[in-house]
C-alpha cells in the first residue's frame, strides 16, 4: 500500500521525530512505499524570525493544546495546512497516518478535514499518546485510531483492509461503525522489542535540524512505578533492548547518515543496568567515536568507576528526574531512591565529566514546609555539580498515573473536580495556593543561584 505519515505542528524542532520514524520503518519492512513529513520543521523554517523566536520554545506544547485559536489565526495555518494536504495528496498515498499528541492534535484534526475534502477515500488514521481518548474519534474525518504501541496494529489493519478481512478481530482499534465507537481488545505489548526494525529517517531532510543529533529508543517503558507518573503505566511492562542491537543502530545511523550523536528519548536509559553496562562496553571496544545523553534513574550500582565508563562510552548528559530531596517524600512517590544516593552520583557523574540536569516536583502531595526546605537546601548544596536545574512544575495530576487512578485512596480531589480547575488534598494541607507559593520561592532560588554561577563563568 502507497502510505504517508504526518506529524503536524507543534513537535520538537531540534531532530526527526521517532514515532513515525518507527512506523515507517515497520512498514517498510512489510514493503509498503511510505513518505514520512515532518510538518514541524516545514512550519518553522518558513516563518520570519520574529516569529521564530516566539515559537522556538520547548515548552510551547500546552498552549497549542489549550490558545490553538490563536496560533492558528497568527501563524495562517489554514493556509499552510491547505498547503501541505495538496502535497501529501500529489502522492497519491491510500492511507494518511497522522501521529497525536495533545500539541500536534488540533492541526492534524484540521489537515485530516481538509484532506476528507479533497480527497474522501484517503483513510486517515490517527496514532500516538493523545489516542487514549477514544472521544478523539467522535471529531470525524479519522476512520482508524491505533491505541498504544503501533507498530504491529498498523501492520495488521493494513493486511485486513488489503484482505477485507473483519476489522473487529484486529486489536489496539478504534473506529466508529453506525455512528457506534467500536474498540476492539487491547493489544498486547510487543514482547521482543530487539524485532522491531530500526526507525527510518531517510524521508527528511536531516541538514533543516539545527542539531546534528537523531533520537533513539534503547528500551520501553520503565522497571519503577512512581505514583505520579503516567509514562510507566503507558508502556507497561519494561522492555529492553540488546546492547548489541542498540549498538547495531548506531553503526547504521553513521553509515547511513554520517550521525555520532544520540538522544535516548527513553523513559529511562538504565532499566537494565546489566545491559547498559554492556552497551558501554561494546561502545568502549569499538571505538566508534559516539556521543549520548538521556534520563536516568538514580541507581545505587552507579560508582564512580561506572560512571567513568559511562564516559568512555560517550555519555556526555544525563538528566535525572531528582523530585524531591526529602526522603519521605520520595517514599510516598515509590521513588525507591535515597537522598544520599541523588546526592553522590551527582557528584560522581560531575567528576567524571558528565553534565547534569534534574527536574523537580514542588508540592507533591505529602510535602510540607519542612520537606521543601530540605530540597531547597540540597539545591544549595549542589547546584555547583548541576548544569541545568528546571524550572520547578507543581505537581499535575497525570491521567494513567496512580494518584489519579486512586485519587480517593490518596485524599485528592482531581482538577476537574475543583471549583478552580487545580487539585487539592482534603484535608485542605496540600492546595494551590501553597504550591504556587513554594513554586515561586524555587524557581527565584535557582534564578539566584545560576546567576551567581554565570557570573563567576
Ligand atoms: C522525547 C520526548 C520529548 C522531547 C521531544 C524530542 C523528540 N523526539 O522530538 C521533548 C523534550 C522536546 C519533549 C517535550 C514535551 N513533552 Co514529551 N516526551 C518525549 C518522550 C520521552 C519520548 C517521545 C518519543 O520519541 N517516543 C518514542 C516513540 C516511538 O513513541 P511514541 O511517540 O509514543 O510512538 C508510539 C505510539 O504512540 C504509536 N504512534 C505514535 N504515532 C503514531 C502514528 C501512527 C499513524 C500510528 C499507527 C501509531 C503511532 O506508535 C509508536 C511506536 O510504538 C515521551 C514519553 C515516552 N517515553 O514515549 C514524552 C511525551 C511524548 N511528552 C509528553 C509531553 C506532555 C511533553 C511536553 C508537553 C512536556 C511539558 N509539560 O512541557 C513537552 C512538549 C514539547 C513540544 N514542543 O511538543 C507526553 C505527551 C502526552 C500527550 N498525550 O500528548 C509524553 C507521552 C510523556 C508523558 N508522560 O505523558 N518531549
Ligand atoms: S523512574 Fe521516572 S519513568 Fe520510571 S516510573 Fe518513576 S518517574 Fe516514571
Amino acid at each position: 500500500m502507497k502510505i504517508s505519515l504526518v506529524i503536524c505542528p507543534i513537535w520538537n524542532f531540534e531532530q526527526p521525530p521517532l514515532s513515525i520514524s518507527y512506523i515507517a520503518g515497520q512498514l517498510r519492512a512489510n514493503k509498503h512505499q511510505v513518505n514520512c513529513y515532518d510538518l514541524s520543521i516545514e512550519l518553522l523554517l518558513n516563518l520570519s524570525e520574529k516569529d521564530k523566536k516566539e515559537i522556538n520554545q520547548k515548552y510551547l506544547a500546552q498552549s497549542w493544546y489549550d490558545n490553538f485559536d490563536y496560533w492558528k489565526e497568527r501563524l495562517n495555518l489554514d493556509v499552510f495546512v491547505d498547503k501541505w494536504s495538496i502535497r501529501i495528496l500529489e502522492n497519491q498515498p491510500e492511507l494518511i497516518g497522522f501521529s497525536i499528541y495533545d500539541s500536534t492534535q488540533h492541526v492534524s484534526l484540521l489537515m485530516a478535514e481538509v484532506i476528507k475534502k479533497k480527497s474522501p477515500e484517503t483513510l486517515i488514521v490517527f496514532g500516538g499518546p493523545s489516542c487514549d481518548n477514544d472521544e478523539l474519534i467522535n471529531y470525524g474525518n479519522i476512520d482508524f485510531m491505533v491505541i498504544g504501541e503501533g507498530e504491529d496494529t498498523i501492520t495488521e489493519l493494513i493486511e485486513r483492509i488489503e484482505n477485507k478481512s473483519p476489522l473487529k478481530e484486529c486489536r489496539g482499534l478504534i473506529y466508529l461503525e453506525n455512528n457506534e465507537i467500536i474498540k476492539t481488545e487491547k493489544r498486547p505489548f510487543i514482547n521482543n522489542i530487539n524485532t522491531i526494525p530500526f526507525p527510518y529517517f531517510e524521508c527528511f531532510e536531516l541538514d533543516n535540524y539545527p542539531t546534528k543529533t537523531l533520537p533513539m529508543f534503547t528500551s520501553r517503558g520503565c522497571p519503577n512505578r512512581c505514583t505520579f507518573c503516567s509514562e510507566s503505566p503507558r508502556w507497561g511492562k519494561f522492555r529492553y533492548r540488546r546492547a548489541e542491537n542498540i549498538v547495531d543502530e548506531m553503526e547504521r545511523n553513521i553509515k547511513k547518515y554520517g550521525i555520532t550523536h544520540y538522544n535516548m528519548e527513553d523513559s529511562t536509559i538504565n532499566g537494565n543496568i546489566f545491559e547498559f553496562e554492556k552497551m558501554c562496553d561494546i561502545l568502549i571496544s569499538k571505538k566508534l567515536g559516539v556521543t549520548w545523553g538521556g534520563k536516568a534513574r538514580i541507581d545505587s550500582r552507579m560508582n564512580k568507576y561506572f560512571l567513568k565508563k559511562m564516559y568512555d562510552a560517550g555519555c556526555r548528559g544525563l538528566i535525572f528526574g531528582v523530585e524531591s530531596a526529602s526522603q519521605s517524600v520520595l517514599n510516598h512517590m515509590n521513588k525507591n531512591v535515597k537522598v544520599e544516593d541523588i546526592e553522590r552520583i551527582i557528584f560522581d557523574s560531575y567528576n567524571a565529566g558528565i553534565k547534569i540536569g534534574c527536574f523537580f516536583i514542588v508540592g507533591y502531595i505529602n510535602e510540607k514546609e519542612e520537606d521543601f526546605m530540605d530540597t531547597l537546601k540540597f539545591i544549595k548544596r549542589n547546584y555547583k555539580y548541576i548544569d541545568t536545574i528546571y524550572p520547578g512544575t507543581g505537581l499535575h495530576i497525570l491521567k494513567g498515573s496512580k494518584l489519579y487512578k486512586n485519587a480517593e485512596d490518596f485524599g485528592i480531589i482531581l482538577p476537574h473536580l475543583s471549583e478552580n480547575g487545580q487539585w487539592y488534598t482534603k484535608d485542605l494541607s496540600n492546595t494551590a495556593n501553597i504550591r504556587n507559593e513554594r513554586l515561586k520561592r524555587f524557581n527565584e532560588l535557582i534564578s539566584e543561584l545560576y546567576s551567581k554561577k554565570e557570573e563567576h563563568v
